[in-house]
C-alpha cells in the first residue's frame, strides 16, 4: 500500500513542488492549504492520488474540522510535512506591526504544533511515522529584521529535536529541514507584502535554492532506511555564506 503524506501549504512554493514530486513517486498526498481552488486545479493535474484539504493554519478549529472531514481511506497518515509558514516584514522589532508577529506565531508555531499534536497519537499507536518540519537557517543565524520569524524557526528546530526525545523507543522519525535563500516561492512576495520588485531583487544573480531542491530533500528523507533519523538538514545556495559580526563603536 502506498504511503500517505500530508503536506501543509501545498498550494504554492515548497509544498506544491513536494506534492508534485511525492505523487510522481507513487505516494498518496493530502495537500492542505487555505486556497481550495488552487488545490482543486492541482488535483485535476495530479489525479486520484492527490486529496485537496482546506485548512487554515491560523485557526485550530479549521485544522480539527479538516482532519475530521478526511474520508476513511485518507485517515492514516504516514508522513506529515509541516511546510506551511511565513515571514511578514523585515522591519526592526521596535517598528514592526505586532499583528504580523501574531500571524507568524499563530501559523509557524501554534498551527504547526496543533496539527502535529493531532496526528502524533495515531502515529505512536501504529509505531510508524515521519514528521518533516520546515525550519530555516533563520532559526540559527540571527539577522536584522528576522526578529519573530527567526525566533519561530528556532522554535521549530527545538520542537523537532524535543519531539525525538519524547519519541524515544518508538520507530517514529523527525527531521527539521533548514533552508537558506530560496527563490521560486511566494516567500519574499508575502514578506514584502506585494512589493514584487523588492522580492525579485533579492534573488538577482543569487542562484538560490529552488522549491524542487527542497522537494527532493524531503523525498530523500522519506526514502532513507527506517533505522536512520536525520535530525536537522541545513541547506544554503553556494552563493550564500556567513559574514563577520558587526561591531558599532563610539
Ligand atoms: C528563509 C531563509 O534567510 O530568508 O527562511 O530567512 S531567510
Amino acid at each position: 500500500m502506498a504511503k500517505t503524506v500530508m503536506i501543509t501549504g501545498s498550494s504554492a512554493g515548497f509544498g506544491l513542488a513536494m506534492a508534485k514530486l511525492f505523487v510522481a513517486k507513487g505516494y498518496r498526498v493530502i495537500g492542505a492549504a487555505r486556497r481550495l481552488d488552487k488545490l482543486h486545479s492541482l488535483k485535476a493535474k495530479l489525479g486520484d492520488n492527490f486529496y485537496p484539504l482546506a485548512m487554515d493554519m491560523v485557526d485550530k478549529d479549521s485544522i480539527s474540522q479538516a482532519l475530521a472531514s478526511l474520508p476513511e481511506k485518507w485517515q492514516t497518515i504516514d508522513i506529515l510535512i509541516n511546510n506551511a509558514g511565513l515571514a511578514l516584514g523585515l522591519d526592526k522589532a521596535y517598528e514592526t506591526d505586532f499583528a504580523d508577529w501574531e500571524t507568524m506565531i499563530k501559523t509557524n508555531i501554534i498551527g504547526l504544533t496543533y496539527l502535529t499534536r493531532q496526528l502524533l497519537p495515531k502515529m505512536v499507536e501504529r509505531n510508524q511515522g515521519l514528521i518533516i518540519n520546515m525550519g530555516s537557517t533563520a532559526g540559527t543565524v540571527p539577522y536584522p529584521g528576522a526578529n519573530v520569524y527567526g525566533a519561530s524557526k528556532a522554535f521549530v528546530k527545538q520542537f523537532s529535536l524535543n519531539l525525538r526525545a519524547d519519541l524515544a523507543g518508538t520507530k517514529l522519525r523527525v527531521t527539521n529541514i533548514e533552508p537558506g535563500l530560496c527563490e521560486g516561492t511566494e516567500f519574499s512576495n508575502v514578506r514584502f507584502k506585494g512589493d514584487n520588485e523588492r522580492a525579485d531583487k533579492l534573488y538577482e544573480g543569487a542562484h538560490a535554492i529552488r522549491p524542487e531542491d527542497i522537494a527532493q530533500t524531503a523525498l530523500w528523507i522519506a526514502e532513507q532506511p527506517e533505522h536512520l533519523n536525520f535530525n536537522r538538514i541545513e541547506i544554503m545556495p553556494v552563493s550564500q555564506t556567513f559574514g563577520a559580526q558587526p561591531v558599532y563603536r563610539d
